[in-house]
């Protein structure tokens, strides 16, 4: 495999490079640790590594240090698409380099012999009740699939610790490649005729999750291969990232890490925001019959903050300029749908929403997240059932987790385990402070 050969040839030079940075440097302090970050989620705390993708609070994500603009610019592309293949960013995530159009084709060839989902997945979602939450349906189906996992079979036969990447890497492969194929899966059997749909090798990871989804504007192929490549990291301390490399950490395979994972991206306070804002901008149309005048959309935003709650899609605890990820999300909708009424009104929430929350002074970031657009391009495409959203996010979210568990078996990370201390000893060190 074209990813397995790259990744060995890096490797002496990357366990030599941690190898010696801990071994001369590893007393070396790189921040504190206050009671607020104690108590308070451990936000701020410098106390994981990654070098697959950093936060920039005024640039937004770097994927291997570099931005999304030019991410989707340098990376190859299919012939006549907008948007480049997603096998050619998970080349960059894993190896740290930009593909050749051949290398970022090999990944998608890749994908296409991994495709297939075997029939008792398809079994387990279709026995569960109708009701059931499309995320808890594609934690289900990551979990149904474990027994695929090489990691955990090569583990029980005994493995050499420094071999771990590479059973790994191969269920990272094999793992993503089923992805989009559980979740059009899911798609249908919730909403749709319940057809299990079939991955065509003749086409890319984008193009084949539009077609598997039963969504025939072209357009989509394009906005598919984007939302993945925008969704698929945001460093290692979010509560998706984090999970997968807690449990990988006890090398759990990385069909149970990735399942966890997405567990967590299930809660309201993380992948649910997409339709929250969605949900938002819709309020806003009903009310108004519309699109409404600045006036009356600064009067609703006011009405909404001095009712006690926040506007969805704005604000950040890391950003402190628009994200990247609504940047492009917003060009490629100017681009292909500008006249499309939901759109409008995201155009206007762009120019209204900062001054205001500007105005209140509480926000530390006044400008647009990733989540203020995200729903209302799937929305112009017929995507239309909000609860599906957070599974297309786990879609392109498992690119960057499973390159991170690769990365983290690769240079020998060990099992995560923090110290807890008691309120009363916290008590005790602010009294001595
Ligand atoms: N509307 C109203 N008030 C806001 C606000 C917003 N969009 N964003 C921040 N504030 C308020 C906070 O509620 C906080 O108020 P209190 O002091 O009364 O508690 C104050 O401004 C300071 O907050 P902050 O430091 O600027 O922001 P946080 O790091 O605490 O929170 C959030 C970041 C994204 C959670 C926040 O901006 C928010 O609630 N935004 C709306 C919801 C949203 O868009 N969530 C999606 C985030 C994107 C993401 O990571 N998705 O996975």
């Amino acid at each position: 495999m074209i990813l397995k050969e790259k990744i060995s040839a890096m490797l002496p030079e990357w366990r030599e490079r941690v190898t010696k940075l801990l071994k001369e440097h590893g007393s070396v302090v790189v921040g504190d640790v206050t009671i607020k970050q104690v108590y308070g989620g451990m936000r701020g705390v410098k106390a994981l590594v990654t070098d697959i993708s950093y936060v920039d609070p005024n640039s937004g994500i770097r994927f291997r240090g570099h931005t999304i603009p030019e991410v989707l610019e340098k990376l190859p592309k299919p012939d006549g698409a907008e948007m480049p293949y997603v096998g050619g960013l998970y080349y960059l995530l894993l190896t740290g380099e930009f593909p050749t159009k051949e290398e970022a084709e090999a990944v998608e060839a890749e994908w296409a012999k991994n495709a297939e989902v075997p029939a008792h997945v398809f079994d387990v979602l279709r026995a569960m009740p109708k009701d059931t939450h499309p995320m808890a349906l594609f934690s289900m189906a990551v979990l149904a699939l474990q027994g695929e996992s090489k990691f955990a079979r090569r583990y029980a036969e005994g493995m050499n610790k420094f071999e771990y990447w590479d059973p790994a890497l191969d269920d990272a492969m094999a793992l993503t490649a089923k992805l989009p194929v559980v979740a059009a899966f899911i798609y249908r059997l919730k909403y749709k005729d319940g057809a299990e749909p079939k991955y065509d090798p003749n086409m890319d990871y984008g193009a084949n999750f539009a077609r598997m989804m039963g969504v025939d504007n072209p357009g989509y192929a394009d906005l598919a291969r984007l939302y993945f490549i925008l969704h698929s990291d945001h460093e290692s301390g979010n509560v998706s990232a984090h999970t997968m490399h807690l449990v990988g950490s006890a090398l759990a395979d990385p069909y149970y890490a990735f399942s966890a994972a997405m567990d967590g991206l299930a809660g309201p306070l993380h992948g649910l925001a997409n339709q929250k804002a969605l949900g938002f901008l819709m309020s806003i149309r009903d009310k108004f019959g519309g699109v409404p005048s600045q006036e009356q959309l600064r009067e609703f935003l006011w009405d909404t903050l001095n009712s006690g709650q926040v506007i969805p899609g704005y604000g950040h605890a890391v950003l402190r300029v628009p994200d990247p990820r609504y940047v492009a999300q917003f060009e490629f909708a100017k681009k292909n749908f500008p006249d499309d009424e939901l759109f409008r009104l995201v155009q206007l929430m762009y120019d209204t929403v900062p001054p205001v929350l500007q105005e209140q002074g509480k926000a530390k970031n006044p400008w647009p997240n990733v989540d203020a657009i995200s729903g209302t391009l799937q929305y112009y495409y017929g995507v239309t059932e909000f609860d599906f959203y957070t599974v297309l996010f786990g879609v392109g979210r498992a690119l960057g987790v499973t390159a991170n568990y690769v990365w983290a078996r690769a240079l020998g990370q060990p099992i995560e385990r923090p110290k807890s201390l008691t309120t009363a000893m916290l008590e005790e060190a602010a009294q001595k402070a």
